[in-house]
């Protein structure tokens, strides 16, 4: 039997596997194109562009919440949500005093390039900004689809496992920065944080790390310092 597609015919030829190969690459090769024109947006008004991902619950609206609290003072913020359905999250980020918008994706398990150049046409956030994306809760699809962001943030909770960046390589591959969340969890799970930050440099040896609990506030300043840290100087006129 073919082990790729289940086939019992062993005169298989397996051109059709090629021809779902092609259809693939148009798909993000038009979404690189577009990922292209959000960076450019984005460069020419000063916007930085955070895309968060994880798989579901890990804590994604949890950190927006936070931080956008204890920054709102300091940074100007906008926000994107990606859901599949509810406009939950979204109103989470509302309750907090700052610009969101909701993109439900129906069927659809990953936000993509066109989904956010529609959002931000509509949105319009402001020069100087941070403009905060969370994706889809999924450690899979989300990978594969750049949306122009300058920084990927991969969050992992306690909760998981400390095998998961083995298992979902290509979202710690192509994440900057990983977020190692509900460490006020640790005394109840056995999850080892030095070989979950090990799985994780193994796939990806530039991947910087931030181990913190939204519920407890504990690693937060970390956080908030390696933003800041990146965030670009102003355009004066
Ligand atoms: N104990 C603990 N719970 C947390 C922490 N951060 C988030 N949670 C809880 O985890 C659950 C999921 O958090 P969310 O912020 O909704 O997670 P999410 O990644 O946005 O989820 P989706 O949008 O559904 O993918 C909520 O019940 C949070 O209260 C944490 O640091 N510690
Ligand atoms: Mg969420």
């Amino acid at each position: 039997m073919c082990a790729t597609c289940g086939c019992d015919d062993t005169t298989h030829t397996h051109e059709h596997h090629k021809r779902t190969i092609s259809v693939e690459r148009d798909v993000l090769h038009e979404n690189n194109l577009l990922a292209e024109r959000n960076r450019g947006y984005f460069e020419a008004k000063n916007i930085f562009a955070l895309n968060l991902v994880s798989s579901p619950g890990s804590g994604k609206t949890s950190l927006l919440e936070r931080t956008l609290r204890d920054l709102k003072a300091r940074l100007d913020f906008a926000v994107i949500e990606g859901d599949q359905q509810t406009t939950r999250d979204a109103d989470r980020i509302h309750a907090t005093g700052t610009k969101v918008v909701q993109i439900n994706t129906g069927k659809g398990c990953h936000l993509d390039a066109g989904m956010i150049q529609n959002a931000i046409k509509g949105m319009k956030p402001a020069d100087n900004s941070v403009l905060f994306i969370e994706n889809v809760g999924n450690l899979v699809c989300p990978a594969m689809f750049d949306l122009g962001e300058q920084e990927r943030v991969v969050i992992i909770s306690v909760t998981e496992g400390d095998d998961k960046p083995l298992k979902y390589p290509d979202m710690f591959l192509s994440s900057t920065v990983c977020v190692i969340n509900k460490i006020d969890l640790l005394p109840y799970v056995p999850f080892n944080m030095e070989q979950c930050r090990a799985n994780a440099t193994k796939v990806n040896p530039n991947l910087r790390f931030v181990e913190l609990s939204c519920t407890s506030g504990e690693g937060l300043q970390d956080w908030y310092t390696w933003l800041q840290s990146k965030l670009p100087t102003p355009v004066t006129a």
